[in-house]
Parts: structure tokens; C-alpha cells; sequence
């Protein structure tokens, strides 16, 4: 076994730099300096192990997956849903028949959109999201009320970013057909209590949908614990693949749905007369899958593993708080978002300073970070801003990345204003 996906390293201090000497990436110059990546949040980075499980494949064992007798299908089938399996224990689902392969979040959330929701929404119906989230758990759902007549009812977050729980238990009713909620705020970092939601959730008994995009890079993900019906998540935020990510629904209900696509692989057997589909999970997998993509992030969740979820919250929370108390040191700057409890995301802004010439200048000084609205407007439209600077970390992170952030952030500063 590669030392990278060795379990014991979860007893080992919790090493940086060994860590970091498992991305090759991070080693680079840019613009004449050091990388720091501080737009995780976006897409996180890849260890070499996950880059050599895709290249093994793509060397040894290509071939289509789930139809041939030959060796090469049948190793690429066994890897398929091997990682399957990894991806099932890594979020504690109860059976492989509740981990859908599917491109990503978005696509994951317009799955059950297409195939959960909206066999059963009527006019009058509502869906109840909140202002916290990412476009694609907002899109998806007025796509829908559109088709159906029915209504998307939002709850209102409060100045320092937190979903309020008292407006919620005003807002879910009998009408109240899916809560479908960020676990962790993309734009601001925001930890939503989301086991406060789905306890009242389930009195009313309305099934709710995790967008856990956020959530997942960055702690310890049970689905059973939640108890949520639906969890999406995206491999690329992951250390893993862009393109490929998981739909985590709950067996019964899962069964329940008709299929979303048609194509190979979703059906048992197809005549003129009618059609019968596969069992789970494949019914909802249509046509040839993301093959290297599922064994990479196969790879990617075992390495997590390997590091401890538990320990990479951790240290992501010291690195959270030496950079947010960093960060309140910079004359001009505002942190936006300031519930107590984050994950490791600081948005801000510096007082007369475009975020977006924020960005450019950090590049120049090899700090990457994100800017604009992070594909969360409303969230921005609440701030009364149109835009936001975007650090968020990794496990592989450093103080002395934090602190070079906060160097550059002062040289934009004395250069722009
Ligand atoms: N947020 C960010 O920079 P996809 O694109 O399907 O992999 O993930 C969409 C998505 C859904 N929900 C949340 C909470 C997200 O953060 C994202 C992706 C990236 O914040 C890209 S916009």
C-alpha cells in the first residue's frame, strides 16, 4: 500500500509539510513567487496519489464499465465500483444501492429536482431553501416552480450570515414539500446547523436535501448521523477530479423515483413493448460513466482517510482563526460572514479596492484567491456588494501562507489607495 493511503498516518502528528510533499502542485512559482492556493473553495488540489490512480487506470485498464467479459472491462468495472465502496464508507451510507455517480453538485441537485421533486409538486406546493445558497441549489428549484406552479419560499439569513432558525419554523408548513439547504456557506463560510432543520424537518414530514459541497472537504460527513434524505457533493472540492461527483440518497427513496436519463447501463432490458431499469444505483447512471473520474475520487476519499477528517477539521479551524485574526489587522478590511461557526472560507472586502483588482494583485505576489460573487448573488444582493475577496483553505495550507496573504493584502492596499 502507497504510504499516502496508509490508515496509520491518522495516529502520526498532524505533519504539513508531509502532507504538502504529497502535492505536486503546491511546489511551483508564480509570477516569480511561491503559490499559495487559497481558492479552495473553488476546486481543491490533487495528491500524487490520485493523479497515479487515474494514470493506472488510463495505462493498464481502460475499457467500458459494467458490459464486457474481457479482462480489461472487468478490472475497469472491479475499480468502478471499488471506489464505489470507498465512497460509501467515507460518508457512512448504509448500502453502494444510495451512492450515485453523477458530474457534480449541480448535477446532483437537478437529479432530484427532476426525478424526486417534481413527479409529486402541485400548484401551491413549496420548496423552501435559504438565502445562503450557492446558485445551484436556488436555479434548479425555480426552474421547477416554473414547470409546476409551484413556490420557492426562502429563508432569511442574518447580518452574520447564519440561516435564522426562528423565521425557518415560521416558514416550513403543510405545503412544505423539500428543505434543500447548504451545509456550509460557499460565500461565506457559514456552518448551518443543518441537524437543527432536520429534526424540525422531519415533525412536519418533509424530506430535506444537503447541498454539502462546502461541507464535505472539510469535516467528518455521516449521512445516517444527519439523517438527510439527499447529500450532494462534488469530487473536485474533494482532492479529487473535476466532472464527477455523488448524489447520496436514501435506499426507499431512491427506489421510489423513476429514473431521471434514459441511455445504457440504466435499464435491465429494453423492447418496443416497454422497458424494465436497473436496480440501484445504476438505474440513475445512464450511458458511459466518468470511469477515471469515480477512480480517482475513489483514491481521493481514501487518502482523506488516511489523514483523518477529524484532524483535518482541526487544523483547518487553527488555520481559520490565525487568519481571521490576521486578516481583522489590515486597516479597511471587513470580513464578511461572521457566524461562529466557519468553516475554513474568509470573504472580505478592502475599503476602496475593487475585489476583483484585489485578486489581480495577489497574483502577481503567487496568492491565489477567489473573487466575485462565488455564484451565490443573493448573498451578495444581502451584503449590499457586488462582489467579494475569497480566501478559503485546505488542509495543506500554511500560517505562513495565511501570512503572506496578508502581506500582499497590504501591498494592494498601499498600492490602490
Ligand atoms: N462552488 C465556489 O467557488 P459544482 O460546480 O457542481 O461542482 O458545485 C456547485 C456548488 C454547489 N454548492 C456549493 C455550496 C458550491 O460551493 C458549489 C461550487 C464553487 O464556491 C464554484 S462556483
Amino acid at each position: 500500500m502507497s504510504a499516502a493511503l496508509d490508515p496509520t498516518r491518522t495516529t502520526a502528528p498532524f505533519d504539513v509539510e508531509s502532507i504538502r510533499a504529497d502535492f505536486p502542485i503546491l511546489h511551483q512559482d508564480i509570477n516569480g513567487k511561491p503559490l499559495a492556493y487559497l481558492d479552495n473553495a473553488a476546486s481543491s488540489q490533487h495528491p500524487q496519489i490520485v493523479i497515479d490512480s487515474m494514470s493506472h487506470y488510463y495505462e493498464r485498464d481502460h475499457a467500458n464499465v459494467h458490459r464486457g467479459v474481457h479482462t480489461l472491462s472487468q478490472r475497469a468495472t472491479d475499480a468502478f465500483e471499488a471506489a464505489r465502496e470507498n465512497v460509501r464508507r467515507f460518508i457512512n451510507a448504509r448500502s453502494t444501492k444510495e451512492v450515485i455517480f453523477v458530474r457534480g453538485t449541480t448535477e446532483a441537485v437537478n437529479l432530484v429536482a427532476a426525478s424526486f421533486a417534481r413527479p409529486g409538486l402541485r400548484p401551491g406546493d413549496e420548496i423552501l431553501i435559504s438565502w445562503l445558497e450557492h446558485h445551484a441549489n436556488i436555479v434548479p428549484w425555480q426552474l421547477l416552480a416554473g414547470q409546476t406552479g409551484a413556490v420557492l419560499k426562502v429563508i432569511p439569513i442574518t447580518p452574520a450570515g447564519e440561516v435564522d432558525f426562528a423565521a425557518f419554523e415560521q416558514l416550513i408548513g403543510p405545503r412544505t414539500k423539500l428543505l434543500a439547504l447548504a451545509h456550509v456557506s460557499n460565500a461565506l463560510g457559514t456552518i448551518v446547523p443543518v441537524e437543527r432543520f432536520i429534526a424540525v424537518a422531519r415533525k412536519h414530514g418533509v424530506p430535506v436535501l444537503l447541498d454539502g459541497a462546502q461541507a464535505i472537504p472539510h469535516s467528518k460527513i455521516d449521512v445516517q448521523a444527519l439523517g438527510c434524505d439527499f447529500y450532494c457533493f462534488s469530487g473536485h472540492k474533494l482532492c479529487g477530479p473535476t466532472g464527477i461527483g455523488v448524489l447520496y440518497g436514501r435506499e426507499a427513496i431512491l427506489e421510489a423515483m423513476p429514473p431521471w436519463q434514459g441511455g445504457g447501463d440504466m435499464i435491465l432490458s429494453v423492447s418496443f413493448k416497454g422497458t424494465t431499469y436497473n436496480q440501484l444505483p445504476w438505474k440513475f447512471e445512464a450511458g458511459t460513466p466518468d470511469i477515471a473520474g469515480v477512480i480517482g475520487l475513489g483514491t481521493a476519499v481514501q487518502y482523506l482517510e488516511g489523514i483523518g477528517m477529524d484532524r483535518i477539521a482541526a487544523y483547518e479551524h487553527t488555520l481559520l482563526e490565525y487568519a481571521t485574526e490576521r486578516l481583522t489587522t489590515i486597516p479597511g478590511l471587513r470580513i464578511i460572514g461572521t457566524a461562529p461557526r466557519k468553516a475554513a472560507v474568509i470573504s472580505f472586502a478592502l475599503e476602496g479596492i475593487h475585489p476583483h483588482d484585489i485578486g489581480t494583485i495577489l497574483d502577481v505576489e503567487g496568492v491565489a484567491i477567489r473573487t466575485g460573487h462565488h455564484c451565490a448573488m443573493p448573498v451578495m444582493e444581502f451584503y449590499g456588494v457586488p462582489a467579494t475577496a475569497r480566501a478559503s483553505f485546505a488542509f495543506y495550507n500554511t500560517r505562513a501562507e495565511v501570512d503572506r496573504l496578508v502581506a500582499a493584502l497590504l501591498k494592494a492596499r498601499d498600492y490602490l489607495t
